[in-house]
């Protein structure tokens, strides 16, 4: 029996032996650099013709795995036998599932500088970013472990005489998993595991720019026991051979995190009936963000000011959660704009293989093209305060860039660029602060930043967002202690890593029988 969840602590790299740990981690990765990762069909390796580096965002010449691409046909083949699969993973205990969790917990906790490593090459995380993602899956494993034993045993009803009614949660069947690349391990786990511990089987494509990072996830699930065919290993692009495994008619669920297009693509693919098919498609999808941090005019100028920049330029903007948009009341606007300057000038960009970079490269050549255009649209809509700069000699760097007196209906104000590029607007009084805030498609995240109790309790009634946080930056949820999920646009609102998501991989079933 396992004790209560609790998070898995940060490690202090201001210990020399901690640094030490991870500097070995990372010299240690680069000897299996260039390595091959075949596709992971029903156990079966598979090499096909089409292969694709991955590569470090940081340096752009150096390639860290050769991985191989599904084609149309693979992808509709691991389907089926993702079904097949099902017929007997579905039969396992559930406590079973779930030690097999805390088996992949620990084994990641003792390998966590590896992954962590990892992370930094393949996804351009800083020491602390990435360390970050590798505490919040070992996380999610702990706690949707836990949910699985608290779920998947017979649930409270009222009794009535003469009946004996049995209400439990069955699982679903095959689950399409597509995560993002920005939380690589953490997502791409959480969402694996937690469809996996239902007692469904999946297929999991991972993002095009991290399939490195999810490879040795799977192997690590396989270290900890979980039989070879629930998780097919999919690599592949998305827009080649995702429609395939959405429209499969035994694909039962899709749990997708990714952009707002690609997520309701998905949503509309996945409602059409196929021939053959026997169920309505179910699909969770987590999505973009316009994340807003609204500052009142007695706040503490000091901590929003400090709030903002951690939430904007952590990890280079790349987070769903990050801070793209600073509503300052009027009155202490000039304020706040130049210490939020002043705090941005001072971050170090550069190789996040380096203890002590702030700020890392962005993904890839896409990410940083559309960047340099809102960077390019931006001077227009706004008064550039810091930044403006980037370079693809070597990786792709985005200087932290902050434009301000921005009109909040401006495609700078609106758009999500996720990218180092903070929109700073002006609000005549509090109230239309969070009527700005909540003008996009999008309910994310938000954080106010006041010292007056009555404007915390206004934004706590009208800034309509899934995570909203009141004097402390708009990132950092913590599994178990911030549920995640947003409004409107920003998904199906669902909770990963709170009470309510497990359940949305499974359905209730009543069993009533005449005494
Ligand atoms: P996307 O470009 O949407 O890609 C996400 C995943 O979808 C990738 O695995 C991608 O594969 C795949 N994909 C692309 N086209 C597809 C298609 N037609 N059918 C099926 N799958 C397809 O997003 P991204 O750039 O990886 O991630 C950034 C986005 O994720 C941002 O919008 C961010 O806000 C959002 N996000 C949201 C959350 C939450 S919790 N709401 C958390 C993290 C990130 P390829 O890589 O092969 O293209």
């Amino acid at each position: 029996m396992m004790g209560p969840f609790c998070n898995e602590p940060m490690t202090d790299f201001s210990l020399a032996d901690n640094r030490r740990l991870l500097e070995t981690a990372l010299d240690d990765i680069k000897k299996t650099y260039g390595q091959l990762y075949p596709l992971l069909i029903g156990g079966r390796e598979i090499v096909p013709e089409n292969m694709k580096h991955s590569i470090n965002p940081a340096r752009h010449g150096e390639t860290l795995g050769v991985v191989a691409q599904a084609d149309r046909k693979r992808a509709a083949e691991s389907v089926d036998i993702a079904a097949a699969a099902f017929e007997h993973w579905k039969r396992v205990d559930p406590a079973a599932r779930a030690r097999t969790l805390y088996k992949a917990a620990a084994l990641l906790r003792r390998r966590k500088h590896e992954f962590s490593a990892w992370l930094v090459a393949e996804a351009g995380k800083t020491w602390v970013e990435a360390d970050g993602d590798t505490a919040e899956a070992i996380d999610f494993l702990e706690y949707y472990g836990r949910e699985a034993e608290r779920l998947c045993v017979p649930q409270p009803l009222v009794r009535i005489p003469g009946e004996d009614n049995e209400w439990t949660y069955v699982p679903l069947g095959v689950g399409i998993v597509i995560p993002p690349w920005n939380f690589p391990l953490a997502i791409m786990a959480g969402m694996t595991a937690s469809a996996v511990v239902a007692g469904n089987t999946v297929v999991l494509k991972p993002a095009s720019a991290t399939p490195v990072v999810a490879a040795r996830f799977v192997r690590l699930m396989h270290e900890a026991g979980l039989p070879e065919d629930v998780i097919q290993f999919v690599p592949g692009s998305g827009g080649e051979i995702g429609d395939v495994l959405i429209d499969h008619p035994l694909t039962r669920f899709v749990s997708f995190t990714g952009s707002m297009e690609v997520g309701l693509r998905i949503v509309e693919r996945a409602a059409r009936l196929q021939p053959g098919q026997r169920w309505i498609k179910r699909v969770i999808a987590e999505l973009g963000g316009k994340d807003a941090i609204v500052v009142d005019r007695d706040a503490d100028l000091a901590a929003a000011s400090l709030g903002i920049v951690q939430s904007a330029f952590g990890y280079a903007g790349q987070k769903c959660s990050a801070c793209s948009r600073a509503i300052i009341h009027a009155d202490v606007y000039e304020e706040v704009t130049e210490r939020v300057t002043a705090l941005t000038k001072r971050l170090t960009i550069g190789d996040p293989a380096l203890h002590g970079t702030d700020v890392g490269p962005v993904i890839d050549r896409a990410a940083y093209n559309k960047i340099r255009q809102y960077v390019t649209a931006g001077k227009q809509q706004g008064r550039l305060l810091t930044g403006g700069g980037m370079d693809d000699g070597a990786g792709y760097f985005v200087e932290p860039t902050i434009i301000a007196d921005v009109d909040s209906q401006a495609s700078l104000a609106q758009d999500e660029i996720f990218g180092p590029v903070l929109a700073c607007i002006r609000a005549d009084d509090f109230g239309h602060a969070l009527a700005i805030a909540n003008d996009t498609p999008y309910g994310l995240t938000g954080a106010v930043y006041s010292n007056r109790r009555e404007r915390l309790e206004l934004a706590r009634d009208l800034f309509h967002v899934g995570n909203l946080y009141f004097n402390r930056k708009c990132t950092g949820a913590l599994v178990g202690v911030h549920p995640f999920g947003g409004f409107n646009l920003s998904g199906t609102d669902s909770k990963a890593g709170g009470p309510d998501y497990l359940i949305q991989f499974m359905q209730g079933k009543v069993v009533s029988e005449r005494m």
